[in-house]
């Protein structure tokens, strides 16, 4: 006579919270804090840099996922500043995977779990499961394995954490890296003046669109309760999740530290970073429609990385980004309609600022 396998339902935290108190002329409440756990399944002490966006992006997934939790991570900055010399931040039972194993390994906690609940051997219930994988190991190395683990509907959250390069080994350009990004392997030159030129891969789309049955959803470092809310839908789902989030790298991406949650923000409000959630039962797309509408500059002049762009990649950048407003069904604005001409980038150039000069907020 098997056993039952009980499973965790987690309440989502309520997006009003201390939002309440702390309105702003733009609308932008998201940002704010509910009261939050006070556990912290991924405790102060590792040894990521300072302002590490995928080190926040850990913080608040744990929190929200709670001491019920195994966790696994491949091979990548989280993977190596966090485990020095058998040390790790966690609370909570983790395990190192090759880089290309995140998704196989998590396969097999889960079916473990189910096999040794139903046998009686763990008294459970079923303990959230989830991988947080760099976007070299879930949008390249290991993208197999992970696109395996989510077609044969593993109960486990499989989560990118997304800083656009391979950032452990010296910040080298990955599938995610955006276009003109400059990495070590696509520094620009007289020969490739924009640095990257092709432009990033859609993890997140090809993720919901070749496994219509899972749960898929992004969001950024500068949403923390949304963060916090997918992943406790993405656990409490019944069966694979897939969970893409921006988290900006700040030696990599060379910006002000304090500015890593701004980044998360400006990244939406720019139209390069669409936030949406895919809903297996109804097969649709619920997107987040920010409240403020920037042009990509206001979001491109805070990064080092991206200080060599010309007014034609400026453009270039703006056409992706307006494609992006109206994927997601907003209008978009004739301002930024006109700032897909470089001819306007060159006269804001001459008269207002400057992207070759301009290293960054601060950087
Ligand atoms: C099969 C294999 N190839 C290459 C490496 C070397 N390697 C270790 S960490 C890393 C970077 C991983 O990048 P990402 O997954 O984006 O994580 P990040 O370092 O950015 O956090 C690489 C290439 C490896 N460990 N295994
Ligand atoms: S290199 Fe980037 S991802 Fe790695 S620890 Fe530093 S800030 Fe974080
Ligand atoms: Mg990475």
């Amino acid at each position: 006579m098997p056993y039952e396998v009980v499973r965790q339902q987690l309440p989502l935290f309520d997006e009003d919270g201390r939002a309440a108190a702390t309105d702003d002329e733009h609308g932008r409440d998201l940002h704010y804090l509910p009261d939050l756990p006070e556990e912290d399944p991924y405790a102060a002490g590792h040894r990521t840099c300072a302002g590490c966006g995928p080190a926040i992006q850990y913080r608040w997934v744990l929190k929200a996922a709670g001491q019920d939790t195994v966790v696994a991570g491949p091979t990548g900055c989280m993977y190596v500043a966090n485990s020095t010399y058998l040390c790790t931040p966690y609370t909570v039972p983790w395990a190192h995977t090759p880089i290309a194993s995140g998704g196989s390994f998590t396969s097999g906690m889960a079916a473990g779990y189910e096999a040794m609940i139903r046998k009686g051997r763990y008294p459970g219930p079923y303990p959230n499961i989830l991988v947080m994988a760099g976007d070299g190991s879930a949008s390249d190395i290991g993208l197999g394995s992970i696109s395996g683990a989510l077609y044969r509907n593993h109960d486990a959250l499989f989560i990118c954490y997304d800083n656009e390069c391979y950032a452990n080994t010296g910040i080298q350009v990955s599938p995610t890296t955006p276009y003109a990004g400059m990495t070590t392997f696509t520094p620009f030159g007289k020969a490739i003046p924009e640095g990257k030129k092709l432009p990033p891969k859609n993890l997140s789309r090809m993720m919901a669109e070749g496994h219509p049955h899972c749960y898929v959803a992004t969001t950024t470092v500068g949403y923390p309760v949304d963060l916090m809310n997918k992943t406790r839908k993405g656990l409490n789902h019944v069966g694979a999740a897939f969970l893409h989030c921006y988290t900006p790298c700040q030696k990599g991406w060379v910006y002000q530290t304090s500015m890593t949650v701004e980044l998360g923000r400006r990244v939406v409000e720019s139209g390069l970073w669409p936030v949406w959630e895919y809903d297996p039962q109804e097969r649709t797309y619920h997107y987040f429609h920010p409240p403020v509408q920037r042009p990509v500059t206001d979001y491109l002049a805070m990064q080092g990385r991206f200080g060599h762009m010309l007014p034609e990649h400026v453009a270039t950048m703006q056409v992706g980004a307006n494609r992006n407003w109206e994927a997601i069904g907003m209008d978009v604005p004739t301002e930024l309609r006109d700032l897909e001409d470089p001819a306007r980038h060159q006269r804001l150039k001459d008269e207002e600022y400057s992207m070759p000069l301009n290293r960054g907020v601060g950087a």
